[in-house]
């Protein structure tokens, strides 16, 4: 492999290359009119432009992007996250035109893509459960009959959907009926495929996942836990490795249910299972993320080990180059996604010029970014600006590190989601570890972050008015008795 070709952009772009360079691999970069001057692709050896700035025409174009490796002479395609990242149809393709997709293969991706599919596969294997159906429910019979033997709340899922895509929450046997019905309406025009199914719905979970990492000799190791649930409407916002609730024992039980989750679908590359542990810590598996996740930094920190280069030695045949036994957690890791979004009006994306953008740097910061000082952020992408990662002896440690690179971190031009970062990072409830998915619906508001903000200002004026007494005392008194000295001897 002497060549690949990434299919992506931004900060995860620029992060694939990075790898592929160091093993002394060629980089061709692709992207949109509207990224011509972008840090990645003036990074990479080679880059070609995809088309116009809409993804479906640029980075969506599944055949441009062939056509691209093809016209360089790339060997292989790396679909970073997002876009193409889990689409069967591309990997199928890919592989058609002889090259190699870096990920798993298409059937892999096509399984864990339907989430009924996905408990169908892993059935054999013993993994927990959710309560639930193991079908498509279309009769309202039916699913009349489960709820009742379940109980209330349930949650109704979309078969085609997942990372929160679809869900709806029921109450009582009363709404069942025209909740179902908006259900399936919703899957179908949303995904084209209508099956839903019925799940007890977890009231209080934790969201934690396993990294997985699997070779094509049968190899497949663990990487430990992410805990995900610092998360605003499914979209996560502060990761960290590893979970402060997890035993060891647990954490090897998961750890190989994860394991076995990847035996079910013949699973190659990097991966990661999705879980719920409720409040009686009882875990439960959930679906299996089929790409490089954006919070791989995290573990990749606690770990030593570089996903990226995992994953490029596995699509070259190569076998694992850690085992079980090698892998160890070191320190704690914590990562915030800042979003180019004003968190003080409801996270509406903020778009402009980055007029000013000075990235914090030092001992245990990682920043992960695709962008530089006087870029615009193009409307037409996912708002996320950097991930700002980092890295202490233990979880406070992370956390106090977090709390001083945001302050560190400059940008000014547009509304971030720093100050937001800021305030998780100060809050009791994530300071002790005790909180679950609710934590920013239960303890988020505007107001909070003025506060936060404002006591920030308070406290730098009144350092700065006890500076300026303090210098003006040290000032005053010698000449006052300098004057009262010259006076008496006068
Ligand atoms: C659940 C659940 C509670 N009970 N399933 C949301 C994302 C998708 N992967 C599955 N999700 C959930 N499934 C049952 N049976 C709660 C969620 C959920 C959630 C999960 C992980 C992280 C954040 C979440 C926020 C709201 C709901």
């Amino acid at each position: 492999m002497k060549k690949i070709l990434i299919a992506n952009r931004g900060e995860i772009a620029l992060r694939v290359m990075r790898t592929a360079k160091r093993m002394g691999i060629q980089t061709v970069a692709v992207y949109s009119e509207a990224d011509r001057h972008s840090p990645h692709v003036r990074y990479a050896d080679q880059a070609i432009c995809l088309g116009p700035p809409p993804s479906a025409e640029s980075y969506l174009a599944m055949d441009k992007v062939i056509a691209a490796a093809k016209t360089t002479g790339a060997d292989a395609i790396h679909p970073g996250y997002g876009f193409l990242s889990e689409n069967d149809v591309f990997a199928q393709k890919v592989s058609d035109a002889g090259l190699v997709f870096i990920g798993p293969n298409p059937d892999s991706i096509r399984t864990m893509g339907n989430k009924l599919a996905a408990k169908d596969a892993v059935k054999a294997f013993d993994i927990p459960m959710v309560p639930g159906t193991e079908e498509a429910i279309t009769d309202i019979g039916v699913a009349t009959k489960i709820a009742g033997d379940i109980g209330f709340p349930i949650l109704i899922k979309a078969a085609a959907g997942g990372g929160g895509k679809g869900m709806r929450i029921v109450d009582n046997m009363d709404d069942l009926a025209d909740q179902m019905a908006r259900a399936i309406s919703e899957a179908t025009s949303a995904f084209g495929d209508g099956s839903v199914f019925i799940e007890k719905y977890v009231t209080s979970p934790r969201h934690i996942e396993i990294q997985i990492m699997a070779d094509t000799h049968g190899n497949i190791v663990h990487l430990f836990e992410r805990e995900c649930s610092v998360q605003r409407r499914h979209q996560k916002v502060v990761e960290e490795a590893p979970s402060s609730v997890l035993s060891a024992e647990q954490r090897a039980e998961m750890g190989q249910a994860a394991v076995n989750v990847a035996k079910s679908c013949n699973y190659v590359g990097a991966g990661t299972v999705e879980f719920l542990l409720d409040d009686q810590h009882n875990f439960y598996f959930l679906e299996m993320n089929t790409r490089l996740q954006v919070e791989h930094p995290v573990t990749e920190l606690i770990t030593g080990v570089d996903l990226v280069e995992q994953q490029i030695r596995v699509a070259r045949g190569e076998v694992l180059s850690v085992s079980q036994e090698d892998l160890q957690i070191t320190g704690h890791a914590l990562e915030l996604r800042v979003y180019a979004e004003d968190p003080l009006d409801n996270f509406l994306p903020s778009i402009g010029t980055l007029e000013v953008y000075q990235q914090p740097s030092g001992e245990g910061i990682r920043l992960d970014d695709g962008y530089e000082e006087g870029m615009e952020v193009p409307i037409y992408y996912d708002p996320m600006l950097s991930k700002l990662v980092t890295y202490g002896a233990t979880r406070l440690e992370a956390i106090q590190r977090m709390i001083e690179a945001i302050r560190a971190y400059k940008v000014e031009g547009i509304s971030t989601t720093l100050p937001f970062g800021t305030f998780v990072c100060e809050h009791d409830a994530f300071r002790s570890g005790n909180f679950d998915t609710h934590f920013v619906q239960r303890y988020y508001s505007p107001d909070k972050l003025h506060d936060s903000q404002q006591q920030e200002r308070q406290l730098a004026a009144l350092a700065g008015l006890k500076l300026f007494l303090d210098a003006s005392r040290q000032l005053q008194i010698p000449e006052n008795q300098s004057q009262n000295w010259q006076k008496k001897r006068s």
